[in-house]
């Protein structure tokens, strides 16, 4: 079989999250997350989890970044607590925490592993949320200010920076479906979290360009193909329809031509915020790079009782932990319909991964089905980079097992295998495969 090789400076990297594999969230003067107050609330969380410990990274960072760099990893994608820089959100800054990522980054510098620093993971200061979080249009200037004393500190070695981690799961699984923090149930809620976020984001790039860093900004977003279970008209619609709610088109739209996505307006006009047209000349503006998560794909059917007219059917696909269905190749379509609409200067998968259940035998984990997973996956990215799409990196989630939010830790997405007792690292059959896909820069 033919051998797919990667470009010579592709970044091969790891992501991970602050709330999912930090711990201590409160330690040295941080102030409290919407995911903090939310996991202690009671029946948020599979069993009560809460990311009260979880990988304690926040001690064990060093060990952390030299697992990576044995495994040859190039680049890692980590997420800044905000709450830990500004207790309140804004105002009074924590020495303390920026520190903690000032050291973080010069390991990983030390190391020589380039770091892809995401500015928002979800993790809101609870403070902010009392002023009305991401409803409070207030927020994109809260979001700037932090944004830039983050620049100022770590922008000396940091290259890359990604303004919000899936604003999509933010808006709807926090607002509209009050699955995550802050765990609201209010649709109208979640299109003006959209659009302030679209707001923060573009006021965020503002803030790096006045820094003028030697430095990329982008933003990464959540997809899921979506197919339309026949070609029929209404389910034409309705799986385009879908495309443009839940995936990038509801984000680079606004960003790459200043408006919502066309078809989504005719059925969600009335959910956006009064006048957010007047909003739309400063969204719109140059980024350098999209950060692209994929996982899954849907198989779409109109159904005009169903929100937004879209219904989802079982096509009977291989799933994984999470229920998800297996659809490598919609990481192709998703990729290149991305470079095809847009034409971003680069673009990098910033996650992709898949849960399973795992365990130690005899200090081995023999994840054979991750393998199968990500390799079908590498190849549709590598199909993608052959037709065209400016594809500079890829990111697998997870580094390690670590807090899947709602889901607590029951599903483990690590290429390493977390021992939540012991706090002991067990590399998986997977980063080892993964190692040797790196060193080769190729796949066969
Ligand atoms: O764990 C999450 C991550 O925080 C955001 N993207 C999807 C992952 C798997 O659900």
């Amino acid at each position: 079989m033919e051998k797919m090789e990667f470009p010579k400076d592709f970044l091969w990297g790891v992501a991970t999250a602050s709330y999912q594999i930090e711990g201590f969230p409160l330690a040295d003067g941080a102030g409290q997350s919407i995911w903090h107050r939310f996991s202690h609330t009671p029946n948020t969380t599979y069993k009560g989890d809460t990311g009260d410990v979880a990988c304690d990274h926040y001690h064990h960072y060093k060990e952390d970044v030299a697992m990576m760099k044995e495994l040859g990893v190039k680049a890692y994608r980590f997420s800044i607590a905000w709450p830990r820089v500004f207790p309140n959100g804004k105002g009074k800054i924590n020495l303390k925490g920026i520190d903690f990522y000032d050291r973080l980054v010069d390991e990983l510098m030390n190391a020589g592993i380039e770091p892809f620093v995401t500015l928002y993971h979800w993790d809101l200061p609870a403070a902010l949320q009392d002023e009305g979080g991401w409803m409070n249009r207030d927020v994109a200037n809260w979001f700037a200010d932090y944004a830039d004393y983050v620049f100022q500190k770590l922008g000396d070695r940091v290259k890359h920076w990604i303004t919000l981690n899936e604003p999509w799961v933010t808006a709807f699984m926090g607002h509209m479906l009050g699955i995550h923090a802050p765990g609201m149930k209010d649709v109208y809620a979640a299109f003006k979290v959209v659009h302030n976020q679209l707001r923060a984001h573009s006021k965020a790039v503002d803030a790096f360009r006045a820094e003028n860093l030697d430095g990329k900004i982008g933003i990464t977003l959540s997809n899921r193909s979506q197919s339309p279970v026949s070609q029929n008209e209404a389910d034409l619609m309705a799986a385009q329809i879908a495309h443009e709610q839940i995936n990038y088109p509801l984000f680079l739209n606004p960003i790459f031509k200043g408006e919502y996505p066309k078809h989504l307006l005719v059925v969600a006009r009335d959910y956006f915020p009064a006048g957010y047209e007047h909003d739309m000349d400063d969204i719109k503006k140059s980024i350098d790079f999209v950060g692209i998560n994929y996982y899954s794909g849907s198989l779409v059917k109109s159904d005009p009782k169903a929100t937004f007219g879209i219904r989802t059917l079982d096509r009977g696909l291989e799933k994984t932990d999470m229920g998800w269905e297996i659809y490598p190749q919609g990481l192709y379509e998703i990729l290149t319909g991305v470079q095809d609409t847009y034409n971003p200067k680069e673009v990098f998968i910033t996650e992709n991964g898949a849960a399973f259940k795992d365990s130690v035998i005899t200090g081995e984990v023999h994840d054979q089905k991750r393998i199968g997973y990500l390799k079908a996956h590498f190849k549709e990215a590598h199909k993608a980079l052959m037709d065209g799409v400016k594809l500079k990196g890829y990111f697998v989630w997870s580094l390690m097992d670590n807090y899947e939010w709602a889901e607590g830790y029951s599903k483990r997405f690590g290429i390493v295998y977390i021992d939540y007792k012991t706090q002991k690292r067990t590399i998986k059959d997977s980063a080892k495969w993964y190692s040797n896909i790196i060193l080769k820069n190729a796949i066969d």
